[in-house]
């Protein structure tokens, strides 16, 4: 079974890549994917798609649910038995922690694809906001995207690859919009890992949401641009799917970009995931 683990700070692109990935991958393709808040939301992303998934959610893969990982990837193996394992882990997962979990189980040639947004990578880093997040996601993977190339100027993109470069020689770097390569993706793997695994030590708070059916859209649009003012907190990452009063509709809020898009399915449950620092739970929930 090939296993590529696709790594990546909250909104950063890795459900995106994996949506393209997925269409050069011939035999069967199974995702597991770790869904930070407690309600998930990227599998049935996934399953409007087409793609078979399995969703970890409400927790990170690389700590607290290290073992429900190693029990689950099992459990796909016995029932599924998939030609390509992908698996998204949350976007705070360490990327050595999820191979950790891997080599208990002896899958030891994964393929770490590893994505960054290029419109807050250099900041965060620059920073050190997450610690060694960023350094242990880099030196871990095989291939890098720095995305969001259209949303950044070409001065910090630039900046951004000679940075990832230095940090990790030996990846093959892609600057990508929307996760896209150009040409498939290199089946490169296990090359020479960095000894020892840095611990992520930042917290996000997550709230999850029900919400009604026939919201209007441009109603939730704008509390999307509300939440990137600061004023419910330090929303680092939002998402829905809602079943509006215009149709099926994805929102997504990473970093401060907001972006809807129209969905392909009716949603089973409209729902809506909140992840940041200081939140203000309480006008949150009685906000929409
Ligand atoms: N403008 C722009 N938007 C992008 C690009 N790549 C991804 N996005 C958007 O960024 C948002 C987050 O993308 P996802 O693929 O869901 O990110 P993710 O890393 O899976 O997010 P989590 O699983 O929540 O951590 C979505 O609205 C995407 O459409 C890009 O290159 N340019
Ligand atoms: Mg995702």
């Amino acid at each position: 079974m090939k296993t590529t683990i696709v790594c990546g700070m909250l909104g950063a692109g890795k459900t995106t890549f994996i949506g393209q990935f997925i269409r050069d991958i011939k035999g069967k393709a199974v995702v597991l994917v770790n869904d930070f808040g407690k309600t998930g939301i990227d599998g049935e992303i996934f399953s409007a798609e087409g793609i078979e998934s399995i969703e970890l959610p409400s927790g990170c893969v690389c700590c607290t649910l290290k073992f429900d990982l190693i029990t689950t990837i099992r459990k796909i193996i016995d029932t599924l038995a998939p030609e390509h394992l992908l698996i998204e882990p949350s976007g705070v997962a360490a990327p050595s922690g999820v191979l950790e979990a891997l080599e208990v189980i002896h899958i030891d040639r994964a393929t770490v694809v590893g994505i960054l947004d290029a419109t807050e990578f250099l900041e965060l880093y620059e920073a050190e906001m997450f610690g060694r997040f960023f350094e242990d996601q880099i030196t871990n993977s095989d291939v890098i995207l720095v995305n969001k190339a259209d949303l950044a100027e070409k001065e910090i993109v630039d900046r951004t690859v000679q940075t990832v470069e230095q940090l990790n020689p030996g990846a093959i770097v892609y600057r990508t919009v929307n996760c896209r390569t150009g040409e498939p993706i290199p089946a490169v793997s296990g090359g020479e890992r960095p000894a020892g695994r840095h611990d992520h030590h930042f917290h996000f708070d997550t709230l999850s949401l029900k919400l009604g059916n026939d919201l209007d859209l441009e109603a939730i649009s704008s509390f999307f641009h509300e939440m990137t003012t600061g004023r419910y907190g330090d929303i680092v990452r939002a998402k829905a799917l809602v079943n509006t009063a215009q149709g099926p509709y994805k929102f997504d809020l990473s970093f401060a970009n907001v972006q809807s898009v129209s969905f392909a399915k009716e949603i089973s449950a409209s729902r809506l995931v909140i992840i940041g620092t200081g939140l203000n739970k309480e006008d949150l929930s009685s906000a929409i």
